[in-house]
This record gives C-alpha cells, sequence and structure tokens, in this order.
C-alpha cells in the first residue's frame, strides 16, 4: 500500500504543520523535499501535483493530490481528537485557522523569510509587517492569558497552525518576551507535540 507522500520545505511552518499532525496521529509518510527558492515549486513535475504552485501539497495513498497547510491537516485530522466534536467548538477552531492565514502567517512568517532566509535587513523591510505581526501576537497573548489553550482548554489543529511560525517569531525580529503568555504556550505545544528541532 502506498505512503502518504508530504512535498515540503524543511524551512517552511506551513510544510511542518502537516509534519505535526501525521506523527501526532502515527499516520505513516514519506518526506520530498522541494526548496521553496529554488523556484522548483513553479516547475511542471511539481504543478502537476499542486498546480498553485506552493509546499505543502500531499499526494494521499490512493493517488488523490491536495494543498494548502490547513485544509491538510483538517483531512489528515478527520475524526480525530485533534478536531473538536462540538460544532461550536469546531467553529472556533475554525476561526483561528483562518486568522492565521490571513492575519498571522502573512506577517510573522514573511518578516521571518525576509529576515532571515533572504536576509534582508531592517530597512528593507516594509514596517507595516512589524506591526501586524505585533497586533497579531497581541491578539494570542490576550486569549492565552486566560486559556491554556486556543480551544475548549485542549490541543487542536489551531494551536498547531499557530505554533508553527510563532516558534519561530524570533528569526522575524518579533520579540516574544513582550508576550508571556505566547511564549509559554509555545513550550507547551513544542511539547504536546515533541518538536525536536
Ligand atoms: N497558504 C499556503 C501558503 C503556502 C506557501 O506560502 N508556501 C511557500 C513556502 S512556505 C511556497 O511554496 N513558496 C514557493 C512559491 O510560492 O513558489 C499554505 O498554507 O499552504
Amino acid at each position: 500500500m502506498a505512503k502518504l507522500a508530504i512535498y515540503g520545505d524543511s524551512d517552511s511552518g506551513n510544510c511542518h504543520k502537516v509534519v505535526y499532525v501525521a506523527e501526532l496521529l502515527n499516520i505513516p509518510f514519506e518526506w520530498v523535499e522541494l526548496t521553496a527558492l529554488s523556484g522548483d515549486t513553479r516547475k511542471p513535475p511539481f504543478l502537476a501535483i499542486n498546480p498553485m504552485g506552493q509546499v505543502p501539497a500531499v499526494v494521499l495513498p490512493d493517488g488523490r493530490t491536495l494543498a494548502q497547510s490547513n485544509a491538510i491537516m483538517l483531512h489528515l485530522a478527520e475524526g480525530s481528537r485533534l478536531i473538536p466534536g462540538d460544532a461550536y467548538d469546531r467553529a472556533l477552531m475554525h476561526q483561528w485557522l483562518f486568522w492565521e492565514q490571513y492575519s498571522h502567517e502573512t506577517a510573522i512568517a514573511v518578516r521571518r523569510f525576509k529576515k532571515s532566509l533572504l536576509k534582508q535587513r531592517d530597512e528593507e523591510i516594509d514596517p507595516a509587517l512589524l506591526t501586524k505581526g505585533n497586533w497579531a501576537l497581541k491578539v494570542m497573548n490576550d486569549h492565552l492569558a486566560a486559556h491554556r489553550y486556543f480551544v475548549a482548554e485542549k490541543l487542536s489543529l489551531a494551536d498547531i497552525a499557530l505554533v508553527a511560525y510563532t516558534r519561530f517569531a524570533g528569526e522575524g525580529g518579533f520579540d516574544l518576551g513582550a508576550f508571556p503568555a505566547v511564549k509559554s504556550w509555545v513550550a507547551r505545544i513544542e511539547a504536546d507535540l515533541k518538536i525536536k528541532r
């Protein structure tokens, strides 16, 4: 029987999300490394798997393909403890997943990419990214000051999506020391996910 194949870049938090879920749920997989910066994600062999030209993308054991980190996590975790059974809690989880993609990843991951991977200097980076990322961290910190997890006081895909880039926020020039509830939540989720690196 074919295994799940995860096409990803090992520097990418979006790709890590998929691995975290597969490992947590004991789903066997093979990893296919594709460096986003090399342009390989925009070449025909990979475009046949994901016409959007981005990692992560997966080929399921039955040969079907799927892209977008949060969609892949939702599919792999269908019916598992990582998706709340209660309809309202499930909607709350989706609330955080959509917010992560629109308001968090677009500032924190993008600034980290520019600073840490493209080696751009602060003066070269749009200052709005710092403002937007700090706002996202404040929203998280306010929530986590009163909660151990994002939804229903237990680990869900919301925590996994949000931790993926929050744990690298320092590489993007964000100071997690200013957001103590976020900092301790990151350590808690890293322990829950048994993250090694
Ligand atoms: N919304 C997408 C974002 C995926 C994304 O931005 N992937 C980047 C790596 S983190 C990529 O493949 N960049 C290469 C490119 O766009 O050509 C997701 O969550 O999967």
